[in-house]
């Protein structure tokens, strides 16, 4: 980052409720979504912090969302917790059907939730950590819109569609990986295409389906999975689960669905919760060693586990009281706090 601005936690969340109340999200959803900001922007996550806030005020502009919208949980029998966002942001939608969703998983050792009719911008390592935070172990998946071509294609099919997972840890920051199954989120070619910086190859084909490096031709053509088919067959799989399995949008529909419309997409969310008391038979302090174990043999080779990156930065944020942020971005969230 080149010229920077120091943000204490108060003033990225009191920014982000300027923005988002002027935009139109009701009391709720902006402290919701100003929440899931600030837990990004404590653990530098440029992509999906207050750069986001473009997206939020793009979607209400587009006029599709409800921002004051108020999820409707469906009670059930079994192991899934069903939640309707009613076309509003998917966030106070989790925050609501979340209790449900663990006291399901602690019922029936395994439960899932599935978010219908949200709009969906956010990360999904929050998620997963408020529910390995509880001791449980999970999965979330969602769909976006179909700017990424699959495995061999020349244009997009399928979202970026990211994949995130969370181990609970006895006394250390759980084991979380969270991560696009494009090369790279949308959200950070847009990062670079503010910086003026080129992409690395494999990233994006152009219009035309070559292969580039400029952001804008990406933007404007198709962006490639991670891993060749691997990534596309994974990203395959969200489009079914968290789409067609749900009741709800594929990437290619969310797109027709904003037909143009700039904004986030509008899908479904499945994230799915596991208990190793159960699971494990009791034997959970055994098991957890084992795992421990695990992490110590690739942590001893010089490798680091997904996420130390952002826990060392949530350390720092934190003890310092600050975090840090791109002036431009700083200097265009202020004058879009400003507008009505
Ligand atoms: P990154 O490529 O930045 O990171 C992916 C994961 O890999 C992180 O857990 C990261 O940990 C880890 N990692 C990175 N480098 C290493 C390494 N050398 N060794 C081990 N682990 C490593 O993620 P993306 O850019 O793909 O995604 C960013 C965010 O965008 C995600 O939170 C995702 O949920 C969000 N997103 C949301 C979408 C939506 O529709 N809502 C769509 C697409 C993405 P660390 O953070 O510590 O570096
Ligand atoms: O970065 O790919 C992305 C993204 C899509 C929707 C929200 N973020």
């Amino acid at each position: 980052m080149s010229e920077t601005v120091k943000l204490t936690l108060d003033e990225v969340r009191a920014l982000s409720l300027e923005v988002l109340t002027n935009s139109g999200f009701g009391a709720n959803h902006a402290a919701a979504i100003a929440d899931m900001l600030t837990t990004c922007q404590i653990d530098d996550c440029q992509s999906h912090g207050l750069f986001r806030l473009f997206m939020c005020v793009q979607t209400m502009q587009a006029g599709k969302i409800d921002g004051h919208a108020a999820p409707v949980v469906t009670p059930s029998d079994n192991a899934i917790v069903r939640v309707d966002a009613q076309g509003g942001m998917s966030l106070l939608a989790f925050q609501e059907a979340l209790p449900v969703l663990i006291e399901k998983t602690r019922a029936h050792g395994i439960a899932a939730m599935a978010i219908n009719r949200c709009f969906h911008f956010s990360a999904l390592w929050p998620e997963v950590e408020r529910l390995s935070a509880a001791g449980l172990a999970a999965m979330a998946m969602v769909p976006s819109h179909s700017w990424v071509a699959p495995a061999g294609g020349t244009r997009g099919s399928l979202g970026t569609n990211p994949l995130a997972f969370s181990w609970p840890r006895r006394g250390k920051d759980p084991f979380t990986f969270d991560f696009a199954t494009s090369a790279f989120a949308r959200g950070e070619i847009e990062l670079y295409h503010r910086a003026g910086k080129p992409l690395p190859e494999g990233v994006a084909i152009d219009r035309d389906g070559n292969p580039t490096t400029d952001p804008q031709a990406a933007l404007d053509g198709a962006m490639l999975t991670f891993g060749g088919y691997k990534g596309s067959a994974l990203s395959i799989m969200i489009e079914l689960l968290a789409g067609p399995l749900i009741d709800d949008l594929t990437s290619l529909e969310s797109m027709e669905f904003a037909a143009g419309a700039g904004g986030a997409p509008y899908h479904g969310e499945v994230i799915l919760a596991f208990d190793p008391e159960q699971f494990s038979g009791g034997r959970v302090v055994e098991n957890d060693a084992r795992a421990e174990r695990l992490f110590s043999d690739i942590i001893d080779q010089g490798a680091r586990l997904p996420s130390q990156r952002r826990f060392a930065a949530r350390a720092r944020n934190t003890a310092r009281g600050y975090v840090e942020i791109a002036k431009p971005l700083h200097d265009d969230l202020r004058a879009l706090g400003k507008q009505g």
